[in-house]
């Protein structure tokens, strides 16, 4: 598997241009066959590998097609992504996602697609979202509980996404207060924006929208992104965004039962242990101001504490964190 990492690896360097058997074989030192067979397994995971005669392989984009046939096929789930549509160019699944849920969509009704081309961030900030990269993705909920309830659903969100990570992925990522997933060397390689509409107390719906950089290479991001944000797949651990997208559906349908049942309170110690946040000195932004001080923990509603010099403590609900590096 070792080799079947690097000959994806070397097949992307190759970018638009075959790359012989013949070549592949003499690179790691094994036979054409063996190099057939490394190909035939990456197929099989899902890479779209082109075989030419007397020409070799190619890879034709970062990932697999994205189909909700072969999504749904291995859905373990009985209302998250059972009604699903997969686009190729939208401006924001999230947009799409509420435009349906107002026209009635169902409780799990998810949205998928190949690019966006105006993906959003929180506070109106872009989500760069390009074509095959990725995987952008909104599922609409129809909660019961009351609006109080809907922030830390996000938080929830974090922690489900992030163990759906580990475990279809192989990569460890640490949650960002309140709910940025990064890679272990502190990119950013995933972002949670849940949007509702509500009425008074009552909660309409909620979109959840999930964004996470799958195979995006350095070079890939746009400049004022490199450094910061980061992507999944690393040489040697080939990601199929089918099974990561089946495994997220299934982790948030039980997380979401969960909390539905018990709120966040349930998520607390599941957050904590994946925080990389609690216990640093942090530069916290708020619509009054900044402040800074030690990230000392969260309470039950997802709120953050932090003590400032004065060895004061204060409620964070909502802000930016911005890690002090050197910390
Ligand atoms: P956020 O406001 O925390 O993150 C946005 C910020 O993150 C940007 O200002 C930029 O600095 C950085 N950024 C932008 N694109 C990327 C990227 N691809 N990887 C890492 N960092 C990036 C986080 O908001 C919430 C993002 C949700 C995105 C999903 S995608 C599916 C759904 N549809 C939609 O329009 N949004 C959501």
């Amino acid at each position: 598997t070792e080799i079947r990492g690097e000959i994806l690896q070397a097949l992307r360097r190759a970018g638009d241009r075959f790359v012989s058997g013949e070549e592949l074989g003499q690179r790691f030192g094994i036979s054409r066959t063996a190099v057939w067979k490394h190909i035939q397994a990456l197929q099989g995971v899902g890479y779209p590998i082109e075989a030419v005669r007397n020409r070799g392989y190619r890879l034709r984009e970062e990932g697999e097609e994205l189909r909700p046939e072969a999504i749904q096929a291995g859905l373990a789930t009985s209302v998250l992504g059972r009604h699903m549509t997969v686009l190729e160019t939208v401006d924001s699944t999230n947009r799409y996602a509420f435009a349906e849920a107002e026209g009635g969509a169902p409780e799990g009704y998810t949205v998928l697609a190949e690019r966006q081309t105006a993906g959003r961030g929180r506070r109106g900030r872009p989500w760069f979202s390009p074509p095959g990269h990725g995987i952008w993705m909104s599922v609409v909920l129809r909660p019961t509980f009351p609006v109080f309830r809907a922030p830390q659903l996000t938080l929830m969100a974090a922690v489900s996404v992030a163990e759906a990570i580990r475990e279809r992925a192989g990569v460890s990522v640490g949650i960002k207060w309140p709910n940025d997933l990064l890679l272990p060397d502190g990119r950013k390689v995933c972002g949670i924006l849940s949007e509702m509409s509500a009425e008074a107390e009552e909660i309409r719906f909620i979109v959840l929208g999930i964004g996470i950089n799958v195979f995006g290479r350095e070079e890939d991001f746009p400049p004022e992104l490199r450094g910061v944000a980061g992507s999944l797949a690393q040489p040697g651990s080939p990601i199929s965004r089918t099974a990561l997208i089946q495994g997220l559906l299934g982790r948030l349908e039980a997380d979401y039962r969960i909390y539905q049942n018990e709120g966040f309170r349930a998520f607390r110690e599941g957050w904590e242990r994946l925080n990389v946040s609690l216990g640093r000195t942090i530069a916290v932004q708020t619509q009054s101001g900044q402040k800074i001080g030690w990230a000392r923990r969260i309470d039950d509603d997802g709120a953050l504490w932090v003590e400032t010099d004065e060895g004061r403590l204060e409620k964070i609900i909502s802000a930016e964190v911005i890690f002090d590096p050197g910390s």
